[in-house]
This record gives C-alpha cells, sequence and structure tokens, in this order.
C-alpha cells in the first residue's frame, strides 16, 4: 500500500462510515420500493395554509401533513405560474431552457418532447406503475388537435400509464376531461370543436351575453360560456362531455382513490394534480360559504378535505408506511384572476402570501416559494427544514430513492433532505415569472432590471420590475424591503457574474 493512501485510510474509512450511516435510511427505503405521490396544487400561496402561519383558515388535512413530517420553509417552484413550473416538476429541467414553457392555450402541442426523461419514464422503467391525475396543462398532440379521436402524443408517450386530465387549466377550454387520450362520455354525434382564435358561429360569449353568466368576468375570460362561467378560448359540441365545475374536486379525488386500489399491490407512483384555488373557484355547496372568505378560501378548505379522504384512502388500503407523499404548488397566490368572485372582497387580513412580496407572476419571492411537505409514516421524522429546495430536485432525488443512478438536467440529489435526514439543500437557483429569471444564492436573491410595470393591475401584484439591479437577503429581510444593490456592490457583483454563468450554461 502506499504511503499516501496509508496515510488517508483512517479518513478514508470515517469517511465510509459516515456515508454508510446516511444512506442507510436511503436504502432501507429502496429496499421497499416505496409507493411515490405528488400533491400538486395550483395558485395555493406560502400563507394560504394554517400549518404555514394562516390563522384566518384552518387546514388540518394538510397540516397533519406538515406537522407529522418535512415541512419545508426555503421550498420553490421553478416559476410563478403554472405551465413552466410543471415542465420543471417533470424533467428536472429549467423552464426557462425551453422558450415554450409557458402558460399555454387548451390547444398548445405537447411541450416536453416525448425523448424527454421524466418523473414517471423513470419510474415506469423501474418497474413502477404511474398515474396522473388532474391538470395537465403541458400541452397537447402535435399542433392541430382533434378531440374527437385519441389525442396523442400527451401524458401516456411520457412515462404515464393511466393518464386522468384536464387539458389546460379550469377556466381554459375544453372543459372536458381527457381518459388516456379518449375525451371521457364523448358523443360522436355531437363533436367538439375548439379555436382560441375565433367563435364558432351563433355561440354566445361572456363578452356579447352578459345575461348567461352565473360568474362575471372582470379581464380576459370573456369567451365561450360554459356552466354559466364564460372561459378563454372558444369551444362548441360535447355536450355531453363537458365537466361539472362544482363536482370537478369530488371526481378527481375518485379517481385518484380509485387508482390507488387498482395499483396498491405494486410499486405506484401518482401525480395528484389538484385544480384549486385557480380560477374559476367552484367549490362544491357541501363548502359553500365555509371559510367566510369566499369562494377561494371555500375551494381550500375543499382541498384540504379531499387530501383528508386521499390519505384516508392510504390508510385503509394499508398504503401508508410505504408511501412518500409530497405535497407542493406549482405557483404563488393571487386574489382576481380574471372573474368578479369576491376573493378580494372577502379576503379580510388573510394573508395568501404570508410574510412574502409579491404573488403569482412574481420575481419577488411569492411568486414562487412555496408549501412543501414530504410525509412517509414511519420513515420521516417530522420537523423543520430552511434548506433551500427546488421542485426540479424532485426527478433526482426520486432517482436515489429507487436506487438508480439518473439526473434531471437541472436537479440535484437532495433525497436526505427531503426525507429530513439532513438540512442542506441546493446552494444556488434560478428561479422564473413570466420569462424573466432571478437568481439565488445562500441568503441572497438578485433581481436583474427589467422593463415593464412595476405592478400588474389587474391582479394587483407586485411583479419585481425594476430598472435597477434589486439585491435581498432573505435571511434578514424576507419581506426583500431593503434593496441593499447599491450599499453592497461587491454582493450584487458576484451574484451578477455567478448568475450569468449560469444561465448561459
Ligand atoms: C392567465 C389568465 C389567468 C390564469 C393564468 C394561468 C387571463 C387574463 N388571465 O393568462 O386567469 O388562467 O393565465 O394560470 O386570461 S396558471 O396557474 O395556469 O399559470
Ligand atoms: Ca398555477
Amino acid at each position: 500500500m502506499g504511503k499516501f493512501i496509508k496515510l488517508l485510510l483512517p479518513v478514508i474509512i470515517i469517511g465510509l462510515l459516515v456515508a454508510c450511516q446516511s444512506g442507510n435510511k436511503q436504502k432501507a427505503a429502496t429496499e421497499k420500493k416505496p409507493n411515490i405521490v405528488i400533491i400538486y396544487l395550483d395558485d395555493l400561496g406560502y400563507g394560504d395554509l394554517s400549518s404555514y402561519g394562516a390563522t384566518e383558515l384552518v387546514t388540518p388535512n394538510i397540516d397533519a401533513l406538515a406537522n407529522g413530517g418535512v415541512r419545508f420553509t426555503n421550498a420553490y417552484a421553478t416559476s410563478s405560474t403554472c405551465t413552466p413550473s410543471r415542465y420543471g416538476l417533470l424533467t428536472g429541467e429549467y423552464p426557462w431552457r425551453n422558450k415554450n414553457a409557458k402558460i399555454l392555450p387548451g390547444s398548445a402541442p405537447l411541450l416536453i418532447d416525448t425523448s424527454q426523461m421524466t418523473i414517471p419514464k423513470m419510474l415506469k422503467s423501474q418497474g413502477y406503475h404511474t398515474g396522473i391525475v388532474g391538470k395537465w396543462h403541458l400541452g397537447l398532440g402535435t399542433g392541430d388537435v382533434d378531440w374527437n379521436q385519441r389525442v396523442v402524443p400527451g401524458p401516456n408517450e411520457l412515462g404515464f400509464d393511466d393518464a386522468y386530465i384536464m387539458a389546460a387549466t379550469q377556466d381554459r377550454v375544453p372543459t372536458v376531461y381527457i381518459n388516456n387520450g379518449y375525451v371521457d362520455n364523448l358523443d360522436p354525434n355531437d363533436p367538439i370543436e375548439i379555436s382560441y382564435k375565433q367563435n364558432f358561429e351563433g355561440e354566445p360569449t361572456g363578452k356579447e351575453n352578459p345575461e348567461l353568466l352565473s360568474l362575471k368576468w372582470h379581464h380576459g375570460h370573456n369567451n365561450s360560456i360554459i356552466n354559466g362561467i364564460p372561459r378563454i378560448g372558444f369551444m362548441k359540441g360535447g355536450e355531453t362531455a363537458k365537466w361539472s365545475d362544482v363536482d370537478m374536486a369530488d371526481h378527481f379525488l375518485g379517481k385518484a382513490q380509485e387508482y390507488l386500489k387498482a395499483h396498491k399491490n405494486e410499486p405506484f407512483f401518482l401525480y395528484y394534480a389538484m385544480q384549486q384555488p385557480h380560477v374559476p373557484r367552484t367549490p362544491h355547496p357541501r363548502f359553500e360559504g365555509k371559510s367566510g372568505m369566499g369562494p377561494r378560501g371555500d375551494v381550500i378548505l375543499e382541498a384540504d378535505w379531499c387530501i383528508g379522504e386521499f390519505m384516508k384512502t392510504l390508510r385503509e388500503e394499508e398504503l401508508l408506511e410505504n408511501t412518500l407523499i409530497v405535497f407542493t404548488s406549482d405557483n404563488g397566490p393571487v386574489l382576481n384572476d380574471g372573474y368578479h368572485d369576491d376573493a378580494v372582497e372577502k379576503n379580510g387580513v388573510h394573508t395568501p402570501s404570508g410574510t412574502l412580496r409579491g404573488g403569482k407572476y412574481s420575481l419577488f419571492e411569492a411568486g414562487t416559494r412555496v408549501p412543501f411537505i414530504t410525509f412517509w409514516k414511519g420513515e420521516i421524522e417530522p420537523r423543520v427544514s430552511d434548506a433551500l429546495i427546488c421542485q426540479i430536485d424532485l426527478i433526482s432525488s426520486i432517482a436515489a430513492l429507487v436506487d438508480i443512478e439518473m439526473r434531471g438536467p437541472d436537479s440535484e440529489n437532495i433525497l436526505n433532505t427531503f426525507i429530513g435526514e439532513h438540512n442542506v439543500g441546493r446552494e444556488e437557483l434560478i428561479i422564473e415569472a413570466t420569462s424573466r429569471t432571478a437568481f439565488r444564492k445562500g441568503d441572497w436573491i438578485m433581481i436583474p432590471p427589467y422593463k415593464g410595470p412595476a405592478v400588474n393591475k389587474y391582479v394587483n401584484i407586485e411583479l419585481g420590475n425594476s430598472l435597477k439591479y434589486q439585491l435581498y437577503n432573505l435571511k434578514e429581510d424576507i419581506g426583500q424591503k431593503n434593496n441593499l444593490a447599491d450599499s453592497n456592490k461587491e454582493k450584487l457583483n458576484e451574484m451578477i457574474v455567478r448568475f450569468e454563468a449560469v444561465r448561459g450554461k
């Protein structure tokens, strides 16, 4: 043995012992082939849960996950809007690398290339059954979709064995469910036509027929009317296939529960992408008025109830001890997102963004910093973690959990942090908001100058635009009140250099 190695031997042995110890849990987890569930909410803010400090809303079922698992306080979606965040979540690639990763219309082609790696594809290769129930919003088909045939490619071609989805958002056409590529309950004698350019002759619209509306539009959302709600985009036909808005939560919950029951005897991955509290907020009558905060509060309570029911099924099917649950949201909160639904009027003293600045669409913290919880009965010890983590890290970390060597392009394996063994996250992160990017490193965030309004006046959210550089120390100034760009030039320059190096990668 060389002298050098001899000298280093004790160090190597200690190193290996430490590695083994921290790897033990990982190994135990791997041997069990745990089921994996991602529960993804839509527009739920950092301050919308009682476990994250909300005082006006009580969310006991989500709180039970937060209190029994790891509650992350420094966790990010990649983006402050839906499509790019979902792109990042499933592929592990920063969405700003893909110029088409923007909020998509319901007629957009599939955004993720079928050759790209995704979480379901990776897990399928390891013998998992994979399913999605809920909101997709990543495009479908190749451009000119015929909704009366099998819509392909879609989630099935990206690794989901089972896909029961809505194509885009609850406020966009087509307002139908799609079951493994086929519109559910479609009557072939009443074919569906969709356009995002023009109306179909003779069809009423929100703009021209306000007398038909049960919910009034505030901005946008004045095209086809479905169930009294004006939507984005035009739709004709497909009467029997149209969803019932107030039943959507129960409908998706039922599908998610069916999925658990059908696949309880094999390792499975379920992506349960809930539609709340995105607009239009349509609580089931059971939840109407329950929050005292109008439909936005009511649908958050509805979502919490759904999660309680979902957990009950996991328990009844004896799956709890072998299932890792990840709970998070695709972007930050918004009150008025285009409908007169009392979200602003009845909000009272509730702070959907918590102590953070901004909201949905914003480069400030509340755009992308979201609730994030991991829960695994008997495996994860309850704790609060302030480690810097991002949803793009899930793909590499889940790969490690199922014992394969794989990295998403921008994804880091921080499995031990996700399962509460460590408290060290990533060092740096680029966040994105409507095609603008900012750079987080350690406790610091740097927002480069952007033209454009400081506030989006329709939604009343500060977007983060300024003609000057912005630099905040988030540890000392979580509300981003003190711009230190002028007083700490050295830090600012360091951040700019590193940001440009990563951004240009
Ligand atoms: C915006 C919509 C908004 C919402 C958002 C997508 C208008 C004026 N606003 O364009 O209501 O649908 O897109 O939200 O149409 S997301 O959470 O899916 O990104
Ligand atoms: Ca969203």
